[in-house]
């Protein structure tokens, strides 16, 4: 849902599942690995996948010797010869249908659940684990115009609990809305960030009446909104904000683009303080609070479309954004305060000329407007779209999860449990993925795998979002069409591959 349509790649089964005993898989590994290097030979710039742990981004292999070349090949094959590790299974329980695309998980305190749906309503999912009848909200009417029937990324996208819910019952969402009186000449619609109260009685329903209005941010164009929302520890409100759509951060904006100008909201990660009344307010601390060289309400910047920014629950507490590449990498970041994430000057760990998005420039940008370093992510994978005939192509847009830290799934604790929209535009092949943490001390990257499906055999759908419980297990939402079509949309608990 955050790419735009021409984008589609037509082509390729979902990666992901082997079906193969072991030693073929051996076989096929030996295959695939020297497909790999013989195409990284050929390429003008690195290429980054989940083989890139032993590769180090910057490594170019276009400047290696054929003899070094070699060598890397054969020490492959050694690596290779020792059985392949299956990658991590799960199964998926279905916990909900009948929706049309669920945008969002919020774990109430007493264990049952809201769940967002992007036409506009708040779902119930009971106590019993299951969706009810129940209707929290439904904000249609303040709604941007959306394609229902079609692909659109507008819509009613995020809702969290305020870290005091318990006592306050606050709710922060985000959604578009119709672009607000004195908008610019020609925009969409404004992105609205507000607070609503989920009072105390049953059945529950959100006062969506009196909301408070946080932040509005008019976009240029339908795509790339971004509005996902976190709180920090630090009891700040993180917004994401897409670069304002079209594609190339190119359009209805200065010729800097938005995600390299500060002094727009768009292509950033915000951080406000809604412990305040009437519109948020800034923390003192914020890298541009004092609005002398930018926006105050910029917590990090050079980004292109944030579909997924959450918390690790545990160890450190880092943010970690996922970002939406345009044709050849898709990216996971960890944000720190005044970070320049490099779009539209990157894309992945490669350059980017927004004139000729498939070719990258020469000379890779190193620093941002400010003359300050761009920061890397930590891992990427190839995007289909750039990389047809690549199995290590996962798909064509990230959807952002969490550090998983429950019980169920051992093998994942501590890694970032994420996915991919789909392969294809048309065909309905998202893809679940593990980002895996390096060894503590170590020095590697992270690496990215996919996950494969105990049960249903097949997913068969586009992965739109991830949810967490209090508990800490996780939960994938999908959508079986490309559109906004009712009854499409499903919600799956994340379990262990012998659970169903
Ligand atoms: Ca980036």
């Amino acid at each position: 849902m955050r790419i735009l349509p021409g984008g589609s790649s037509r082509e390729g089964p979902n990666h992901g599942i082997d079906p193969f005993a072991p030693v073929t898989g051996v076989i096929l590994e030996i295959v695939k690995i020297f497909v790999i290097h013989a195409s990284r030979l050929l390429e003008p710039f690195p290429v980054a996948s989940r083989n890139i742990s032993r590769y180090p981004p910057r490594m170019r292999f276009s400047c290696l010797s054929p003899l070094a070349a070699a060598a890397a090949v054969a020490l492959e094959l050694v690596l290779a010869s020792v059985p392949a590790i299956a990658g991590p299974k799960v199964s998926l329980q279905l916990i909900a249908d009948g929706l049309t695309s669920p945008l969002a998980y919020a774990s109430l305190p007493d264990g049952r659940a809201l769940v967002v749906d992007q036409i506009g309503q708040v779902r119930l999912i009971g106590s019993d684990g299951k969706l009810s009848g129940v209707v929290v909200a439904d904000i249609k009417a303040k709604l941007s115009a959306i394609n229902h029937g079609a692909f659109d990324e507008r819509g009613l996208l995020c809702l969290v609990l305020h870290p005091g819910f318990s006592s306050s019952r606050r709710v922060v969402v985000s959604y578009t809305a119709p672009l607000r009186p004195g908008g610019p000449m020609g925009f969409d619609c404004t992105l609205r960030v507000a607070e609503w109260t989920l009072p105390a009685g049953e059945p529950p329903a959100l006062d969506t009446t009196s909301e408070r209005i946080l932040l509005e941010i008019d976009k240029p164009f339908a795509n790339h909104n971004g509005g996902r929302l976190a709180f920090g520890t630090d009891g700040y409100l993180y917004v994401s904000v897409g670069d304002g759509g079209n594609a190339n951060d190119l359009g209805r904006r200065p010729p800097t683009g938005n995600g390299q100008n500060l002094d727009t909201l768009l292509g950033k990660i915000l951080r406000i303080d809604v412990n305040s009344t009437g519109a948020a307010a800034v923390p003192k601390d914020n890298p541009f609070a004092d609005g002398k060289n930018g926006r105050p309400e910029i917590f990090a910047y050079g980004i292109r479309n944030p579909w997924g920014m959450s918390f690790d629950r545990g160890g450190d507490h880092a943010l970690y954004v996922t970002d939406v590449g345009q044709t050849m990498f898709e990216e996971l970041n960890i944000i720190r305060k005044g970070g320049n994430y490099g779009w539209f000057l990157r894309e992945g760990f490669i350059g980017f000329n927004p004139h000729t998005p498939t070719k990258p420039p020469a000379d890779m940008p190193k620093t941002g407007v400010l003359g300050e370093p761009l920061i890397d992510p930590i891992a990427v994978y190839k995007n289909a779209n750039g990389f047809r005939k690549d199995p290590d192509a996962y798909g064509t847009s990230v959807t952002g999860g969490f550090i998983y830290r429950g019980r169920d799934l051992p093998e994942l604790v501590g890694h970032y449990v994420y996915g991919d929209w789909s392969r294809s535009f048309v065909l309905p092949q998202g893809q679940l993925l593990v980002a895996r943490r390096p060894a503590a001390g170590s020095s590697d990257p992270w690496t990215v795998e996919p996950i494969e499906l105990a049960a249903p055999e097949k997913l068969g759908a586009f992965v739109v979002a991830f949810g967490q419980d209090n508990d800490g297990e996780m939960y994938v939402m999908t959508n079986g069409s490309n559109s906004l079509t009712p009854g499409k949309g499903k919600v799956w608990k994340i379990r262990p591959p012998g659970a169903l």
